[in-house]
């Protein structure tokens, strides 16, 4: 029950802990003042009103896109650091193959070097936050130690932040992650972003970018969060929850894990096609899903944000109305383009023309996009025309498939389900995909990324997909689980399916094979829709191209199960020894 305000208690009082904890870093860090977040309005828009006198938000056109704001990121510091990300456990091995590792006592010295006065003349800022439903016995709390005021705007939408989340802390016992981050010199020598499972702890430093600053993202509800799930028997994974309610009014949830920049989010807020009416789509979650085996013998799932952190570029009212509707009011954009008039610009925004590019400076097109290709919004979830208020609901909601993907030029078909739990984890731990700006490095190059966890999985492949195994074992009532690839081309490279809204049709078919009302034909792979099974009224495709996209060829598929048991090989001993039966399986069906 709410208190007069006059009656609630200070905030560092609420947890001993924390107040212990932020006087430890203060001492280390030397701010000039600390700020305890509450998380009120009127705190945010002080914060605001603050970064806008000292020129580091711009505030948006107000008639065209109003309380929006801009704000331009140092250019060396536009996208996650993967090669500057570590996982700390004791043992190396824990960590695995699929991390970079340090020594816990190593990288805490290293990082003290660094973290040593670095908030001199700043505000140290304790952010309090939830991840999770405040009310949700799956959520879990963290407070994130900043010197970055944009930070602190950010996590206010992307996470339940302030006041309650630290009654929350106080209440449990003073249980909460730790992370400690400083925008530093934003110099790229001096950045790392350290985690340390075994100690529910995260160390930032050197970087303001999203998914290395908003602590509550992915360095908490995914790297951190992956490794407590399996030790209390659940999954944080890299997945958009979303409810999909047929003509006939029953509404199923999926849960999709995609690589960064994939098109999760307008999966998750997907516009259904004129040609298919009837159908609703609810919006859980766009990113991250925590899911938990339920009482009864379901895979229930919570979405741990509270806001979308999205790419841009691509988004306008052909591609996703719902995106573009959500991002015109009360968002914050990062290094998108301007127009003479002040709105935002990005590539794929149709109207208007950039006058200032992503860095402040004229626009001329040759020397590069306006905008940056790995610009991004954030927003309220409840901004979202078709957000579902099934994802403030404390025990989340209940999922009948799990669907991954890659963008994969060639190979992998439109959609395919695996023939049991068992076989479904092979799929997911074999997803590979081209990369994307999500990260800095090479764009466009093949890799895995098994259940798009590869940059977030906080422990050692090999122990989580004996983890994903074990879960199989204990849901008396498993979701499906599918592999679909929006991404095929021709040899010319033109897209051979539509995607956007029109991904509706695949996952009417995954809901026909969940509910059991339609066949599948066996492949190698797994089970291929017959492609009269998949609804195509209104859309004008060929059916030779819907033949391609629903097979695969054998040859292509033998070596893709070379590269797989090769892949599988890195984790070693830790590899379980199901995913291997599986591969041999495949590898007997085309006859290898
Ligand atoms: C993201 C990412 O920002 O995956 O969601 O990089
Ligand atoms: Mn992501």
């Amino acid at each position: 029950m709410a208190s007069a305000p006059h009656t609630l208690a200070s905030l560092p009082e609420i947890s001993k802990n924390v107040a212990a904890w932020v006087a430890e870093v203060a001492a280390l860090t030397q701010p000039e003042r600390i700020h305890w977040c509450d998380g009120s309005d009127a705190e945010l828009n002080a914060l605001r009103a603050e970064l806008v006198a000292r020129g580091e938000l711009t505030p948006l056109n107000p008639d065209t896109f109003p309380r929006c704001y801009l704000y331009r990121s140092d250019p060396t510091d536009v996208a996650r650091v993967e090669h500057l990300t570590f996982v700390c456990t004791r043992a190396q091995q824990d960590a695995g193959p699929n991390n970079n590792w340090m020594a816990p006592e190593a990288a805490h010295s290293q990082m003290r070097e660094l973290f040593k006065g670095c908030m001199r003349a700043r505000t140290l800022y304790v952010v309090p936050y939830c991840m999770g439903p405040l009310s949700s016995p799956y959520a879990r709390c963290g407070v994130e130690i900043t010197d970055s005021a944009y930070v602190v705007l950010n996590m206010g939408l992307m996470t339940r932040m302030g006041r309650a989340a630290l009654e929350r802390i106080g209440a449990e016992g003073g249980r909460f992650v730790r992370g400690l981050h400083s925008t530093g010199e934003l110099d790229p020598k001096r950045r790392f972003i350290m985690h340390y499972p075994e100690e529910l702890a995260i160390e930032s430093y050197g970087s303001g970018y999203g998914g290395n600053a908003l602590l509550g993202k992915k360095c908490h509800a995914l790297r951190i969060a992956s490794y407590q799930a399996r030790t209390e028997g659940w999954l944080a994974e890299h997945m958009l929850i979303v409810g999909l309610q047929n003509p006939a009014g029953e509404t199923h949830y999926v849960a999709a894990a995609f690589p960064s920049a994939c098109g999760k989010t307008n999966l998750a807020m997907l516009i259904p096609p004129e040609s298919l009416p009837g159908w609703k789509i609810f919006t859980v979650g766009d990113d991250i899903a925590w899911l938990q085996p339920g009482p009864d013998g379901r895979l229930w799932a919570i979405n741990p944000e509270s806001g979308y952190f999205g790419v841009v570029p691509g988004t306008n009212r052909a591609t996703n109305r719902n995106a573009f509707d959500m991002i015109s009011h009360d968002a914050i954009f990062t290094n998108v383009a301007l127009t003479a008039d002040k709105e935002p610009w990005w590539e794929g925004r149709k109207k208007h023309v950039p006058v200032t590019d992503w860095t402040g400076q004229p626009f001329d097109a040759a020397k590069g996009p306006a905008a940056h290709p790995n610009s991004r919004f954030t927003v309220s979830a409840r901004q979202n025309p078709s957000y579902s208020k099934a994802a403030e609901d404390p025990h989340g909601v209940p999922i009948s498939a799990l669907i991954f993907g890659g963008r994969r030029r060639e190979l992998a078909p439109l959609v395919y389900e695996a023939r049991s739990w068992q076989h479904g984890v092979l799929v997911a731990a074999s997803v590979a995909s081209e990369t994307t700006a999500a990260a800095t490095g090479q764009v466009g190059v093949v890799r895995r990324d098994p259940m798009a966890m590869k940059p977030f999985a906080g422990y050692n492949f090999g122990d989580y997909f004996a983890h994903w195994l074990s879960m199989g074992e204990r849901l008396r009532h498993a979701p499906r689980i599918f592999h679909v690839n929006w991404f095929r081309q021709d040899a010319a490279g033109k897209f051979l399916w539509p995607g956007y809204g029109e991904n509706l049709r695949v996952l009417d078919w995954i809901l026909e094979r969940c509910a059991g009302r339609v066949g599948a034909r066996e492949g190698a792979i797994g089970l291929l829709p017959l492609p009269s099974d998949l609804d195509t009224t209104g859309l004008d495709i060929d059916p030779a191209v819907l033949a391609e996209l629903t097979a695969v060829p054998p040859a292509a598929l033998k070596n893709e199960l070379a590269d797989i048991r090769a892949y599988l090989k890195d984790f070693g001993a830790r590899t379980p020894a199901a995913l291997y039966t599986e591969l041999d399986e495949i590898e007997r069906r085309i006859g290898a």
